[in-house]
């Protein structure tokens, strides 16, 4: 099995160095209001590290699972709100990654409103945290090595939002437009835009961001490959003083 051997690598190379530490996985958050365009940035950000392991891990799938009272009435439920994502999950979640775990992380389905089979998430060179508030809690910020923020116009963002939940998520326009201004749009502006400080890097969705996923693919190797020479040096002292005796 494939997934099998590529995890026992990851640990056998995490401890077989140092013999205690392992190689702990670059984290960079994506975070910007729905639809801003961060599944686009993240994929980019994906190709440019393409020799590298990387995982995406959506804050989508750790909504709290809803009553059947909440799905039945599930337009006024508010999705956009920090408490409607369990975040002491992604915190777990996240420990396992660091520490070399795999874990199983559900899907989420916008149309069902529920999270659907769990898909297998193997420890990694990069973990990328994809999602609305995903810069809203300091304990989950504290774990990221870069934080974006796409910031895309409201009103792109809501052109893109109305054909993509009458598209995709097979909604009517009139329950999106309610759920925006009833929702989106002051959640975004008391908990997803105060967000924006705390990103490294603020990417404008609507330009040639080649640029700049450019440069974030050069730092983020840079990284890895610093953490990989200073595992390499205690190897080479070990080597030099045998020689010296
Ligand atoms: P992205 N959302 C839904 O519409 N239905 C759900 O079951 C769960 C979430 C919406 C959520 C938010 N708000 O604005 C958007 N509402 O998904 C975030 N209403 O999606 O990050 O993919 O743009």
């Amino acid at each position: 099995n494939r997934t099998g051997t590529r995890n026992t690598n990851v640990e056998q190379a995490s401890t077989s160095v140092t013999g205690k530490s392992h190689k702990q996985p670059f984290v960079i958050g994506v975070a910007g209001g729905a639809a801003s365009g961060k599944t686009v940035v993240c994929n980019l950000i994906i190709e440019q590290l393409h020799d590298l392991r990387v995982v995406l891990v959506k804050q989508e799938s750790f909504y709290h699972n809803l009553t059947s009272k909440e799905l039945s009435e599930f337009h006024e439920y508010n999705f956009d709100h920090p408490d409607a994502f369990n975040t002491e999950k992604v915190l777990t979640a996240m420990e396992m990654l660091k520490y070399g775990k795999a874990i199983d992380i559900p899907e989420y389905d916008f149309k069902s409103h529920k999270t659907g089979v769990p898909r297998r998430v193997n420890p990694s060179d990069v973990v990328i945290l994809e999602g609305i508030l995903i810069l809203y809690d300091p304990r989950v910020r504290d774990m990221m090595d870069m934080k974006i923020f796409v910031d895309t116009d409201a009103d792109v963002r809501l052109e893109r939002r109305i054909r993509r939940d009458t598209g995709e998520r097979g909604r009517d326009i009139s329950l999106v437009l309610g759920q925006y201004s009833k929702f989106v749009k002051p959640a975004f502006d008391a908990f997803i835009l105060p967000t924006k400080k705390y990103a490294d890097i603020i990417i404008p969705h609507e330009g040639d961001n080649h640029l700049t996923i450019d440069l974030i693919g050069q730092h983020v190797q840079t990284k890895l490959g610093q953490h990989d020479l200073c595992k390499i040096y205690p190897n080479l002292y070990v080597i030099q003083s045998t020689f010296q005796i």
